[in-house]
């Protein structure tokens, strides 16, 4: 992997929002009607860090139960994660 250029893996749960959090961050879009991911995407994001080019390649991985066994093929490799959890279960706990 070259040196600007790093991967990046979103694992969470099913449906809580790991694909429109991506869209958001790469594209700035997002739909009420976003649909499951199946197994797993993908998208480069291109950033300027202290005025050098580095991309972050993200893997957006499927959250469904049965695509749970894939999950090692994607963070094998990577070097940051981003647990993506549904926040009320936090409320839950904290109050
Ligand atoms: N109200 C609300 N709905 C959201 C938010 N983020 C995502 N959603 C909706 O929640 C549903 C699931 O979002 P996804 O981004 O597909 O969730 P996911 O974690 O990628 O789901 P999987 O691909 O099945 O693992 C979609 O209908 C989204 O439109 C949010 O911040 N607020
Ligand atoms: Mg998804």
């Amino acid at each position: 992997m070259q040196n600007n250029r790093f991967k990046v893996v979103i694992l969470g749960e099913g449906r809580v929002g790991k694909t429109s959090i991506l869209l958001r961050y790469t594209r700035g879009e997002y739909s009420d009607k976003q649909v499951s991911t199946l197994q797993a995407s993908y998208l480069d994001k291109k950033l300027t860090v202290s005025g050098k080019e580095q991309v972050l390649s993200i893997w957006d991985t499927a959250g469904q139960e049965r695509f749970h066994a894939l999950g090692p093929i994607y963070y094998r490799d990577a070097r940051k994660f981003i647990d993506i959890y549904f926040l009320p279960f936090i409320y839950l706990y904290l109050f």
